[in-house]
C-alpha cells in the first residue's frame, strides 16, 4: 500500500494533511487487502484516493470600505459510492486543496461507519471570517454560493458547516441558493429551526462525542461523573461537548481557540459556558476575555512556534481535542499520557497527528478517532435531510433519542471490526476497516467507474 501513497506524495508533493489521512487509512485496511485478492484486482485503493471531481473558483467579494477582495473557493466531490456527497464548508485563512480533500476523505469512511445513505465530499475558501462585519459575512457567502450553487443539491451534494460557517453562515449560503435555484430544498443542513433545520443538530457533534466517551468509558467500567476533562477549541463542537460533560457531571477545566486556552481549575460551569457561548457567538471574542472575568481562571496564548501546547499538560481522565487538525503533537501525547488521562476523543477531524495517535494506540489507551466520535454531527445532518424530505419537525427529544442509538451503533461497529481483525480495542483500525469495506463494496458493485 505504501505505493499508493509514495505516487499520491510524487503527484502532489504540497498534500500533506490530505497523505496523513491516506496514511492513516491505508495501515488500518492492510489485512482487509490481504484477505480480499478482489480489492486489489478491482483497484479500489487507486480510485478511491482520487476525487471524484474537484472545482475550484473565483470568489470576488466587497468589503465595508468598497475594496474589491477576491478569495478561492473550493468544492471537493470525493466517493458518492453510496449516496450522494455530504458535504462540510469551511472558511478559514488555511484552507487549500490538501486540507479539503482531507476532510473529504474522511467523511467518505465517516459517513459509511454511520451508516448513512451519503457519500462525502468537502468545500470552502481561504476566506478569514475574523474580523469581518454581518455584512461582509454576507456578500461573501453570496458570491461564493453564485458559484457553488450549480455542484450542489439535495440529491448531489449536501453542504453543512464546519470551521468558520455556522448557522449564520448557512443563513446566507441558504438564502442565495434559494435564489439562484428557485426552489426551498434541503441543499444545506444545519439550517435555522424555522426554516428547515433540525433541533439537536448545532449540539450533535459535541453531544454525539460525549456519547461516544460514555460508551468506551463503560468498557472499563468507568463513567463521566466526576471525571476531570481537557478540551480544546471554543467553537460549536466544542462548546457543545464541553455542554454535554458538564450535565453528566464531569468537570471541564480547559477551553481554548487560535490565540491560547484558558484553565479554569474551579471548572467551566453552565453560567461560564454561557458566558462562552455569548463570547465566541455573538460578540465574536478572543477566549482571553474569560479569564478576565472570571477570577482564579488562566490565559495562556498559542506559541506558534512550538511543538507542545499547555493546555495538554493540565492533570485530568479525558481529554477531547475539538479544535483543528494535528492540535495534539508527540509532545503533547506525551504529556497526556504522563498525566494519567485515560481516554482522547476526538471531536475535531484528525485533530492527533501520526505520532500522537501511535503513543496512543501503543499505551492501550482509549483513543476514539474523530470519524467515530464526531460522526453525531453529520448524523443529525442526516436526519434533518429526512425531516425536510417528509416535510415534518420531530422533537429534540427525539432526535437526541436517535443520536445516542447512532454513536452507540458506531461504538460496537468499531469494536466488533477491530476484533475480526485481530487488533481488539483498536477503535481506529475499527473505524477505517468498517467505513473502507462498505464503501469499495458498493463501488465493485457499480464497475469501473
Ligand atoms: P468553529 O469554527 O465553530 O470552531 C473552531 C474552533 O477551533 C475555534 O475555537 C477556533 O478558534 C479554533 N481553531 C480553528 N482553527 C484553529 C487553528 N488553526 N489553531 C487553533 N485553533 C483553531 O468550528 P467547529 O467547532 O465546527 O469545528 C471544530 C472541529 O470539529 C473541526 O476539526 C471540524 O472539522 C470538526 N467537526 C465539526 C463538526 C460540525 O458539525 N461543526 C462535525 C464534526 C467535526 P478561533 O475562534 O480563534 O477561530
Ligand atoms: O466533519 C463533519 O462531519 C462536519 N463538519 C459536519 C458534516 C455534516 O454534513 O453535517
Amino acid at each position: 500500500m505504501s505505493y499508493i501513497l509514495e505516487s499520491l506524495k510524487a503527484r502532489d508533493p504540497h498534500e500533506r494533511e490530505f497523505h496523513q489521512a491516506v496514511q492513516e487509512v491505508t495501515e488500518s485496511i492492510k489485512p482487509v487487502l490481504d484477505q480480499n485478492p478482489q480489492y486489489g484486482q478491482a483497484a479500489v485503493l487507486e480510485r478511491i484516493v482520487e476525487p471524484e471531481r474537484i472545482i475550484t473558483f473565483r470568489v470576488p467579494w466587497v468589503d465595508d470600505q468598497g475594496d474589491v477582495k477576491v478569495n478561492r473557493g473550493f468544492c471537493v466531490e470525493m466517493n458518492s459510492a453510496i449516496g450522494p456527497y455530504k458535504s462540510a464548508l469551511r472558511f478559514h485563512p488555511s484552507v487549500n486543496q490538501s486540507i479539503l480533500k482531507f476532510l473529504a476523505f474522511e467523511q467518505v469512511f465517516k459517513n459509511a461507519l454511520a451508516t448513512l445513505p451519503l457519500g462525502g465530499g468537502a468545500g470552502g475558501s481561504d476566506f478569514d471570517p475574523k474580523g469581518k462585519s454581518d455584512d461582509e459575512m454576507m456578500r461573501f457567502c453570496q458570491n461564493f454560493m453564485a458559484e457553488l450553487y450549480q455542484h450542489i443539491g439535495p440529491n448531489t451534494d449536501i453542504a453543512a458547516g464546519d470551521i468558520g460557517v455556522g448557522t449564520r453562515e448557512i443563513g446566507y449560503l441558504f438564502g442565495m441558493y434559494k435564489r439562484l435555484r428557485n426552489e426551498f430544498t434541503g441543499a444545506l443542513t444545519g439550517k435555522g429551526l424555522n426554516w428547515g433545520g433540525s433541533l439537536i443538530r448545532a449540539q450533535a457533534a459535541g453531544y454525539g462525542c460525549v456519547y461516544f466517551a460514555a460508551e468506551m468509558l463503560a468498557t472499563r467500567n468507568m463513567t463521566l461523573e466526576g471525571q476531570v476533562c481537557l478540551v480544546s477549541g471554543a467553537g460549536n463542537v466544542a462548546q457543545h461537548t464541553a455542554e454535554k460533560l458538564i450535565e453528566l457531571g464531569a468537570k471541564v477545566i480547559t477551553l481554548s481557540d487560535s490565540s491560547g486556552y484558558v484553565y479554569d481549575p474551579e471548572g467551566i460551569d453552565r453560567d461560564k459556558l454561557a458566558y462562552v457561548k455569548r463570547l465566541k457567538n455573538i460578540r465574536r471574542g478572543r477566549i482571553q476575555e474569560y479569564a478576565d472575568k472570571y477570577a482564579g481562571a488562566v490565559f495562556t496564548p498559542l506559541d506558534t512556534n512550538s511543538d507542545f501546547n499547555p493546555l495538554w499538560s493540565h492533570r485530568a481522565t479525558c481529554a477531547f481535542p475539538c479544535a483543528t487538525q494535528n492540535e495534539i503533537s508527540e509532545q503533547d501525547a506525551y504529556a497526556i499520557i504522563n498525566n494519567n488521562v485515560k481516554l482522547i476523543c476526538e471531536g475535531a477531524n484528525m485533530p492527533c497527528t501520526p505520532e500522537a495517535t501511535d503513543i496512543f494506540i501503543d499505551k492501550s489507551i482509549l483513543y476514539a478517532p474523530g470519524k467515530a466520535a464526531n460522526a453525531g454531527g453529520v448524523a443529525v445532518s442526516s436526519l434533518e435531510m429526512v425531516q425536510n424530505s417528509i416535510r415534518l419537525n420531530w422533537l429534540g427529544k427525539e432526535v437526541d433519542q436517535r443520536l445516542k442509538i447512532i454513536m452507540k451503533g458506531i461504538h460496537k461497529t468499531c469494536l466488533d471490526a477491530a476484533e475480526t481483525y485481530a487488533t481488539p480495542g483498536n477503535y481506529l483500525n475499527g473505524a477505517n476497516i468498517t467505513g473502507f469495506v462498505k464503501v469499495v463494496d458498493a463501488m465493485l458493485d457499480q464497475g469501473v467507474i
